[in-house]
């Protein structure tokens, strides 16, 4: 039987980030990852850090790696008309702007720093349950090698993801669900190509979406939105190429081709779970909200729960007072309905829901046209996309 003060499901950014940030804390923790670590430092997702997230890396000493190979952007492109106008986020928030880093670079960092630091992952584990997290003695069971463990703890943070099994743990008359399912999804590619310009750019094309995204300067990350039972094999590289360019056209501008060196297709969801706790069982990141990534919100709101979870720990185990952790919930789900509202918006802009749907598609011209030549929409746009300050 282990024991250990906080039992995390999940080596994702939520539970890595946790048991980091619990340790600098003192509070020891164990996480467990029912996948292998070369899978989880691999996995390609997320790419966007925003200024809140950068500024929690570098105050917590994980940002070594990430000042060195992650992309500084002060500006983003939004692309329509044929016209490409740029949001100059550093000017319009008074100095905010965001790092270009994948997910699989934050995870390898967070791996390694735990590991470092003699933290506890516990990879390739299955059959992963949670138990009596209604009382003060919570308890985790699962097999490692094929032999049944079990951990005891004080709490249980369900860092698990949307298909992981700590939400569908709660009961189901406890839990409120929002959701909204798109009717597109994204087909993302990893080329070893330049990228075509220094910075993200976002189209709405009547063909529909694309997004010109990079994860170092000979890495090229692009999406193009796609039906959602969209079958890759219907897309050879040319086909690819052929779709981008178009969705991308503009006088003088040249996408780069290179070796596809990893392809997917990313369905599209709202959605929220309320509230994120449960007794001593507190969710956070996937497991608790997902939100279409045309915000690149995901893997930052997961962050922002942990950074809100581990002081409201740290307030129990150094003074026992519970006030942080009873309104735990609340206060995450104020920033998760914000970024809710923007990747709503930003979702909605950018993709042709019915590609014969003339009206609408002038309606989005016109809100594009809008939010890139008045200075408050703009600004609107930029502090959202920079990421909202911390409470
Ligand atoms: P995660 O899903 O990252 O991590 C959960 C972890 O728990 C996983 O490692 C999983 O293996 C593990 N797990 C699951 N069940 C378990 C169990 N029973 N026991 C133990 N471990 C278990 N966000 C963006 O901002 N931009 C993007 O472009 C973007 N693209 C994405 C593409 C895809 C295909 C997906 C799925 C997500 C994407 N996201 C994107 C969102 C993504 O980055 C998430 O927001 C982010 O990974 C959330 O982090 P976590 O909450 O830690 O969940
Ligand atoms: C990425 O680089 O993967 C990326 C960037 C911005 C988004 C989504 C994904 O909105």
């Amino acid at each position: 039987m282990m024991r250990t003060q906080v039992g995390i499901i999940g080596a994702g950014p939520a539970g890595l980030f946790l048991s980091h940030l619990l340790h600098l804390r003192g509070i020891e923790s164990v996480v467990l990852e029912t996948q292998s670590r070369e899978h989880i430092e691999n996995r390609v997702r997320a790419g966007v850090l925003e200024q809140g997230t950068v500024d929690l890396f570098n105050e917590t000493g994980l940002g070594e790696r990430m000042r060195r190979e992650g992309l500084v952007h002060h500006g983003f492109e939004l692309r329509f008309n044929r016209q490409g106008h740029r949001i100059d986020m550093f000017a319009l928030t008074g100095g905010r702007c965001i790092t270009v880093y994948g997910q699989q670079e934050v995870i390898k960092d967070l791996v390694a720093a735990r590991l470092e630091a003699d933290g506890r992952i516990l990879f390739e584990v299955a059959d992963v349950s949670i138990h009596d997290f209604v009382s003060p003695k919570p308890g985790i069971r699962f097999r490692t090698n094929g032999e049944a463990r079990e951990i005891t703890c004080d709490f249980i943070a369900g860092c698990d993801g949307f298909h992981g099994i700590c939400r569908s743990s709660i009961p189901a008359d406890a839990l409120k669900f929002y959701e909204r399912i798109y009717p597109f999804a994204w087909l993302g590619i990893l080329a070893e190509a330049p990228p075509s310009s220094h910075e993200l750019i976002y189209a709405n094309h009547e063909r529909g979406f694309a997004l010109h995204s990079m994860r170092s300067p000979f890495l090229t990350r692009l999406y193009l939105q796609c039906a959602c039972d969209e079958n890759l094999d219907n897309w050879p590289d040319a086909r690819i190429w052929e779709e981008l360019s178009a969705r991308f056209e503009m006088d003088g501008f040249v996408l780069n081709e290179g070796p596809i060196q990893q392809r997917s297709i990313t369905q599209m969801r709202s959605f929220v779970s309320e509230p994120m706790q449960f007794g001593r069982l507190f969710l956070a990141g996937d497991s608790a909200h997902i939100v279409p990534p045309t915000g690149a919100k995901g893997m930052n709101l997961a962050i922002a729960d942990v950074r809100l979870l581990a002081r409201a720990l740290d307030r129990f185990y150094s003074s026992r007072s519970e006030g942080e952790l009873a309104t735990y919930s609340g206060r995450c789900l104020r920033r998760v309905w914000r970024a809710q509202y923007f990747s709503y918006w930003m979702t909605n802009m950018l993709h042709r829901a019915n590609i014969d749907d003339a009206y609408e598609y002038r309606r989005q011209l016109a809100e594009l046209d809008n939010v890139t030549s008045s200075p408050a929409a703009a600004t609107n746009l930029a502090e959202n996309y920079s990421g909202l300050p911390f409470d």
